[in-house]
């Protein structure tokens, strides 16, 4: 009864509650601040369908930005100070002057989203000079920790409000380039999927994303499906394990781009910078870069001195040069070696999946739900088995929206915890709702929560909204 309760208030009472959190922002603001003019801002979180781990290797993510967004309200400073509070005390406030390079705050310090867009912009524009500082009050709904991109949004919106408060305006993919990059100031070493989505969502369609630069592409889902999102309350805390078990993933994709050019590699191409490049210049399409993975690395874990002798290297120079994240951090060689067979291969294969899925999202077959769903599955067996980024919760998660009759099920974002996506059959939303909360959230006593599952219909991306 509670389950099909939260199902109706979902869908009935969105407008509400963006009003009660307006109204609630600018009170926090006025009460914080002064009252005064102001402008509001928002920016999406995002769920992403299909192409996981693929954008920092160069091959495209397939997302759509979602209901769930961060709210700013924002006034003009005097001076050239950035001072925010949140909606919720237990966010503590602060401030911070604009200069040239902004020194971070403490690791996992949440102010350091509005750094990293301030310092992005700064960056971009090579200057600092003439930018307003402002005040900002922030309200997010967005699950943290989720994979639901709470952090991309948090930084998009932050940069939407400076610009608003500054009158100036950035073509908003130059503005997904930059906010992408701007990523790497929280120690992120991540594709540019969150902030492009955010940015650049369409309502009504999901997106087809090329890196490198980006490119979009609109998506249309299967006029007989919904998608459903399923928190598994694992939280994937990008301030502590899930941001080295992430940067670690890129480093053994950097390791495999390296290998399989100088194993496989035609002679005299160019030096790959990463396995998209070794894959458009080196390979004769997905069928010949399996193959060659397959081939040319070997399953078990790779050694630094393994690394160093296929690459002709010393091992000092592999250790410090090779095993290295693109913001600089040196990954040392864990336990079992660097997997790199099995990375290369789910990027691989994934990224087939991400071109598979929008040729037959975008032609005119039957069955487009169950065909997608199949290719949603098997992204999720490619995670959980080649990229090792599921977990016990994750992969009950995925069953349980499967025996409910899913035509696809996965888990969405960067992995370790977080939320799952379901391909459903259209308004058969509230029947798995309560299928999956027997499944899971009962057996695992997480039925405490709110809202532990969302229906979501793709959202417009980030803007001012007065
Ligand atoms: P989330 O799920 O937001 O942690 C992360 C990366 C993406 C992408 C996915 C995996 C950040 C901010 N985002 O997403 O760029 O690589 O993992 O597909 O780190």
């Amino acid at each position: 009864m509670e389950v099909l309760l939260s199902v109706n208030a979902q869908a009935a009472d969105v407008a509400e509650e963006a009003r009660q959190r307006l109204i609630n922002s600018i009170t926090v603001y006025e009460t914080t601040f002064a009252p005064e003019e102001v402008v509001v801002v928002r920016a999406p979180g995002r769920v992403n369908l299909i192409g996981e781990h693929t954008d920092y290797n160069g091959f495209p993510v397939m997302p759509m930005a979602i209901s769930r967004d961060m709210l700013i309200v924002a006034g003009a400073s005097k001076d050239n100070v950035i001072s925010f509070a949140n909606v919720i005390p237990s966010f503590q406030g602060g401030s911070f002057t604009i200069e040239r390079n902004i020194p971070p705050y403490q690791g996992g310090d949440w102010g350091n989203y509005i750094k990293s867009a301030t310092q992005g912009l700064i960056d971009f524009w090579g200057t600092e000079e003439g930018l307003q500082g402002l005040k900002m009050v922030i309200d997010g709904n967005v699950p943290l920790a989720s994979g639901l991109s709470s952090s991309a949004a948090f930084t998009v919106a932050a940069a939407e409000a400076i610009l608003a408060i500054n009158g100036r305006t950035i073509d908003p993919v130059v503005l997904a380039e930059v906010m992408a990059k701007s990523d790497h100031y929280v120690g992120m070493a991540s594709g540019g999927m969150d902030q492009s989505i955010s940015i650049l969502g369409q309502a009504g369609k999901c997106l087809k994303i090329d890196f490198y630069p980006i490119r979009t592409k609109l998506v249309t889902l299967p006029k007989e499906a919904d998608i459903l999102v399923c928190h598994s309350r694992v939280k994937a805390a990008k301030a502590g394990n899930a941001r080295v078990a992430y940067n670690m993933r890129t480093v053994e994709c950097r390791i495999a781009y390296m290998l399989l050019h100088k194993l496989a590699g035609k002679a005299g191409a160019k030096e790959p910078t990463m396995l998209y490049d070794w894959f458009a210049n080196e390979t004769e399409g997905f069928d010949d870069a399996l193959n060659k993975i397959e081939t040319a690395l070997v399953d078990e874990g790779y050694t630094v001195k393994m690394i160093a002798d296929a690459l002709g290297v010393s091992e000092e120079y592999a250790a410090k040069e090779v095993c290295l994240t693109k913001t600089g951090e040196v990954m040392p060689e864990p336990q079992g070696g660097f997997q790199v067979k099995k990375r290369a291969r789910h990027v691989i294969s994934e990224a087939r999946r991400v071109e598979d899925s929008t040729a037959l999202l975008n032609g005119d077959s039957e069955n487009k739900a169950e065909a997608f769903g199949l290719l949603m599955d098997q992204s999720h067996a490619s995670c959980r088995d080649d990229y090792e980024i599921s977990c016990e919760e994750l992969n009950a998660l995925v069953e349980a929206g499967k025996a409910a009759g899913s035509y696809g099920s996965r888990l969405t974002g960067a992995g370790f915890g977080g939320c799952t996506v379901h391909l459903i059959p259209k308004g058969k939303g509230p029947e798995f709702i309560k299928k999956i909360h027997e499944a899971y959230y009962l057996p695992h006593d997480l039925d405490g929560y709110a809202d532990n599952q969302y229906l979501f219909a793709p959202a417009q991306g980030a803007g001012k909204l007065f």
